[in-house]
């Protein structure tokens, strides 16, 4: 059994590392503005200001998307540029940019799907205490709900929260992404748990504007990936993806991000362990929280190579020399396969890989191409374990490719490139790579030519 016929394949990109236009028709400044412009935050103080111009560019952007042959793109909204403020009065012309990129992706017949957050929060929130104000889950189901009623004739596919395992973790926890800090364990997760509920009461606006949307979810994870075939090593890698270390290292713990959202519950194990710096819960948080979900999105890069120890299990090193990207990221080629059919096995809801790709030292040769082979590589092997996954049963909706176009990679700036599409940052110029024309054949053919 290979793809499914209606499977999604897509793209994916985020407003602040694409857009620019940082300050332009009445745009508020997002935590990300104030970040990047802070000297020693960001890689040789790269900033988004401009970054890859789409808010000017986009129907350039969008006819090479219809080129590539995608059937949709994820894209994320930046919520300073509809609400300057955060909340209140709406900026028509940031939600107009917005309804203009819809209907030019429809006119080319490319679904949009939508992520509410990814990661460029409203400055002026931030200043109210940002996630950890107990008034955060509303802010965030106002703009939800305003999205939906202003798109929704055309928007029918939104995610909540893109991969708060970093905008609360590397954020807060370790303190290198935007606004920076290193918080108290309690107060971070508090913020969790405010981002919990603000996903799931922006589930509920979004339904109740748009009665036909689809909604899901974007969290992420390293997958630990069987060191053997042997089951006990399989099992002991399942168990890794979702315990709680003891160590009570909380932030990238799959089941506390995710539990709630699909089982309504958390995790038993996590509840033992961070019981002192716990939130006081709501009655009726978890059910606001556990909204149902039409897919699960998960961004899915690398995997931890594990296997069973004493009755628990162990992260085995990677062998000296073996693949890595130019971010530094290990490559194992069968993290997606593990990845979606252990989630798949504790969530039962229907799986889109929202994320997946890899950076590349790419420029353009002599012949004015980029050949970036070790990109198709990865791409062709990293499908083949989502193939074979999908083959075994898990339900397996759809692919977005990260990304489609180089673009601003946070606090290392512009120094990795993700894209199917080169972007010379000097000029703007776009230049389609080889793994664009590579995997518009394997959209063509859906998967077929694996
Ligand atoms: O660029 C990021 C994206 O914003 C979130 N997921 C991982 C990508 C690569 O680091």
């Amino acid at each position: 059994m290979g793809f499914r016929q209606d499977f999604i394949w897509g793209v994916a990109t985020s407003s602040y590392q694409i857009e620019g236009a940082a300050a332009e028709d009445g745009k508020g400044p997002s935590i990300w503005d104030v970040y990047s412009h802070t000297p020693g935050r960001v890689f040789e103080g790269h900033t988004g200001d401009i970054a890859c111009d789409h808010y000017h560019r986009y129907r350039e952007d969008v006819a090479l998307m219809a080129k590539l042959g995608v059937k949709a793109y994820r894209f994320s909204l930046s919520w300073p540029r509809i609400f300057p403020e955060g909340k209140g009065e709406v900026n028509e012309k940031g939600l107009a940019f917005y309804s203009d990129l819809v209907d030019e992706l429809l006119s080319h017949g490319i679904t949009p799907y939508i992520t509410l957050y990814h990661w460029d929060q409203p400055y002026s929130l931030y200043r109210q205490g940002g996630w950890l104000n107990p008034e955060s889950p509303n802010w965030f189901a106002e703009y939800a709900g305003t999205v939906a009623r202003r798109l929704g004739d055309r928007v029918k596919h939104y995610i909540t929260f893109n991969e708060p395992q970093v905008f609360i973790g590397l954020a807060f926890v370790d303190g290198v992404h935007a606004p920076g800090y290193r918080l108290p364990r309690k107060e971070t997760l508090l913020m969790a748990h405010h981002v919990l509920l603000a996903h799931g009461m922006a589930a509920q606006a979004i339904r109740a504007a748009v009665p036909d949307a689809k909604v899901g979810y974007a969290p992420t994870s390293n997958v630990p990936v069987p060191a053997s075939d042997k089951a006990e090593d399989i099992r002991a890698s399942e168990r890794a993806y979702f315990e709680m270390p003891e160590n009570g290292d909380w932030s990238w713990n799959v089941a506390w991000w995710s539990d709630p959202v699909l089982l309504g519950h958390y995790p038993e194990d996590g509840l033992r362990i961070l019981e002192p710096d716990l939130p006081r819960f709501g009655p009726n948080d978890l059910k606001t929280i556990a909204q149902p979900l039409d897919f699960y999105g998960q961004n899915i890069y690398r995997g931890v190579p594990t296997r069973a120890k004493d009755g628990g299990w162990e992260e085995v090193a990677h062998a000296p020399g073996s693949p890595k990207t130019a971010i530094g990221w290990h490559v194992d080629f069968d993290c997606l396969y593990w990845g979606v059919k252990f989630l798949y096995n504790r969530y039962h809801t229907p799986v889109i890989i929202t994320e997946n790709g890899m950076s590349a030292t790419d420029w353009p040769s002599l012949d004015g191409q980029i050949h970036d082979a070790s990109r198709i590589d990865y791409l062709h092997r990293h499908l083949l374990g989502l193939r074979r996954a999908a083959s075994e049963g898990a339900e397996i909706a759809g692919y977005f490719e990260w990304s489609f176009m180089d673009n601003f990679e946070w606090n290392r700036g512009y120094s990795d490139r993700f894209g199917l599409v080169y972007v010379d940052y000097e000029t703007q110029k776009r230049i389609p790579k080889d793994s664009f024309h590579w995997y518009a054949q394997v959209i063509r053919e859906n998967g077929a030519n694996l």
